[in-house]
């Protein structure tokens, strides 16, 4: 009895005393092992009597219920600690702060673009696109561009093959004529792209530039029409204020022809009335030249399958860099092709 209390005790205190999970199971075999005191005790019980070693059997199975509860009690204890110290030694430092990062936005030519697009399909219009290569045709056959005019020169047009009559397209207009050819009337388009001219470079001149053009053609279209849909576009542009005014021009695509002003909101002549003779925008003029338009001529109409005696039209044409750097002061049409980071993350 007392060496059964002695080994109870000292099996618990065994198990108490175990640092961690291997030790606890040293002490399992120890004391509770083929070769423990506790398997001699049993193996002994064979010379008691019927009564003690009823009574011993009690004792030995009390002993090793506790032995068990403790047991486990210890293993929890050592596990949870055990998970401890690993969550511990894991620990990720998430406080380290990222890298800063820069994200991309349109290039500021493709933002105006996208702005007088805009205003184009509010007021109805479609978007048409086509080739940057184009055919002799479509960029100045159907436009009334006759053989001999001098856009058509090498000095003026990039050739991708002169032979074969393949140009760079100097403006957007072979979209319109496409449309045209392509369907009947009405068409109300805007076309915005890449256009190319063999131009030598400087601070408003560049031989690659960004134009959007528009062609609306329908019934008794008159140039009142024209009038009042620049007049919208400059104010959704420039501002509420303003006040545009059409002087006589020449395009061989359209007839009459205008060179369209706003006015100049920079040196406060909004209505157009002489400004400041120090305005760098309109130097007192109070007008600032924006845009090309016109009624198409009938003989484009004609070449392009529709009936001048049917149905009229105006054309109009933006270029994407002036507009650009009037509404944001660039004062070098370099800076758009530079792709300087400094210019371009101002915008
Ligand atoms: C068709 C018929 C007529 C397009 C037009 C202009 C006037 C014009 C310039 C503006 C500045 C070119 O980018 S720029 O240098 N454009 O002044 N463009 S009318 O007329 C057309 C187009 C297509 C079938």
């Amino acid at each position: 009895m007392t060496d059964l209390e002695t080994l109870q005790r000292d099996a618990l205190a065994a198990v108490e005393r175990a640092g961690d999970l291997d030790a606890l199971d040293e002490a399992r075999v120890r004391f509770t092992g083929k070769k423990s005191d506790l398997v001699t005790i049993q193996k002994g019980m064979r010379e008691l009597s019927p009564d003690e070693r009823k009574e011993r059997g009690k004792q030995l199975n009390a002993f090793r219920d506790t032995f068990q509860r403790a047991f486990d009690a210890r293993r929890d204890e050592l596990a949870s600690v055990a998970l401890r110290e690993r969550l511990e030694a894991e620990r990720l430092d998430l406080s380290l702060p990222p890298r800063r990062l820069t994200p991309g936005r349109p290039h500021l030519l493709t933002q105006v673009e996208q702005e007088i697009v805009d205003v184009f399909v509010g007021l109805g219009y479609r978007v048409a696109e086509g080739p940057e290569v184009e055919s002799g045709a479509y960029n100045f056959d159907l436009l009334n561009i006759e053989p001999d005019h001098p856009a058509r020169q090498e000095m003026d047009t990039i050739y991708v093959s002169f032979a074969a009559d393949v140009v760079l397209r100097t403006h957007t207009s072979p979209v319109q004529a496409r449309t045209m050819t392509a369907q009947a009337p009405p068409v109300a388009v805007v076309c915005p792209g890449r256009v190319y001219r063999a131009d030598s470079v400087d601070a408003t001149h560049s031989p690659v530039f960004t134009q959007v053009e528009g062609l609306l053609v329908a019934q008794d279209v008159s140039m009142a029409d024209l009038r009042g849909t620049l007049l919208a576009f400059s104010r959704a542009l420039f501002g509420a204020e303003r006040q545009i005014r059409l002087r006589p021009s020449f395009f061989p695509f359209t007839e009459p022809s205008a060179e369209v002003d706003v006015s100049c909101g920079f040196c406060g002549a909004a209505d157009g009335r002489a400004g400041d003779p120090d305005c760098r925008v309109c130097s007192g003029t109070g007008w600032i030249e924006i845009l090309g338009a016109g009624m198409v001529d009938p003989n484009v109409l004609s070449a392009c399958g529709y009936d001048p005696g049917e149905v009229s039209g105006f054309a109009f044409g933006i270029g994407v860099e002036r507009v650009a750097m009037l509404r944001h002061g660039v004062r070098d049409i370099r800076d758009f092709y530079d792709a300087d980071a400094r210019f371009l993350s101002r915008f």
